[in-house]
């Protein structure tokens, strides 16, 4: 297993589209051992593989206090949304940046699991926002596009700004 290095925006791999995972092989399995390890590391509640500059329908969620409640979803599908909800959302691909985020309440959705099998899940709360966050991510979309142009433009550039410190050191 490896610790993975996460993406920080603005990063054009981060606006990648995701393609569908076509076998549930060992490489698949492999990329998903090592962004467990990931998010549990950061850590975080959620990681998509885009944020590892991996570019397949995978992500991944635990929102347990104790990080065991791991859930796998390959090539998610939102099948049915109900009502809306607004909350703070963060992200490791934009550290030390919380902001309000508009979503659907309740989101029904269908996936693979590790093994390849298919099964669906109706969720709602923090778990259905973090599903949507991950599939953002999947689209290449991440949570601050949603924000005015002006807060995504100053969370772009305090962004520069940092991640040029951090090259520096
Ligand atoms: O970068 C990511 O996609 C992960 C992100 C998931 C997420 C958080 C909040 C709302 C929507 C999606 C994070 O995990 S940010 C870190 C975080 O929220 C957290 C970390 C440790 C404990 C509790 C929360
Ligand atoms: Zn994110």
């Amino acid at each position: 297993m490896a610790i993975l290095n996460v993406l920080n925006y603005p990063d054009s791999r981060l606006h990648k589209i995701a393609s569908i995972v076509e076998v549930v092989d060992s490489e698949i399995k492999a990329i998903i051992k090592d962004m467990t390890e990931t998010m549990y590391a950061a850590p975080g509640i959620g990681l998509a593989a885009t944020q590892v500059d991996f570019h397949k329908r995978i992500i991944i969620v635990d929102i347990s206090e104790k990080q065991n409640d791991l859930i796998v979803l390959i090539n998610p599908e939102i099948l049915r949304t109900d009502g809306f909800q607004e909350s703070e959302e963060g992200c490791l691909s934009v550290p030390g940046i919380y902001e309000k985020v508009k979503r659907a309440s309740l989101i029904k959705v269908k996936a693979l699991n590790i093994k390849g099998e298919t099964f669906e899940l109706e969720v709602d709360g923090k778990i259905s926002i973090c599903i949507q966050h991950e599939m953002d991510h999947l689209m290449g979309k991440v949570f601050v596009e949603y924000l005015s142009p002006l807060k995504k433009n100053r969370i772009k550039s305090k962004m520069i700004k940092r991640n040029k410190k951090s090259v520096a050191i």
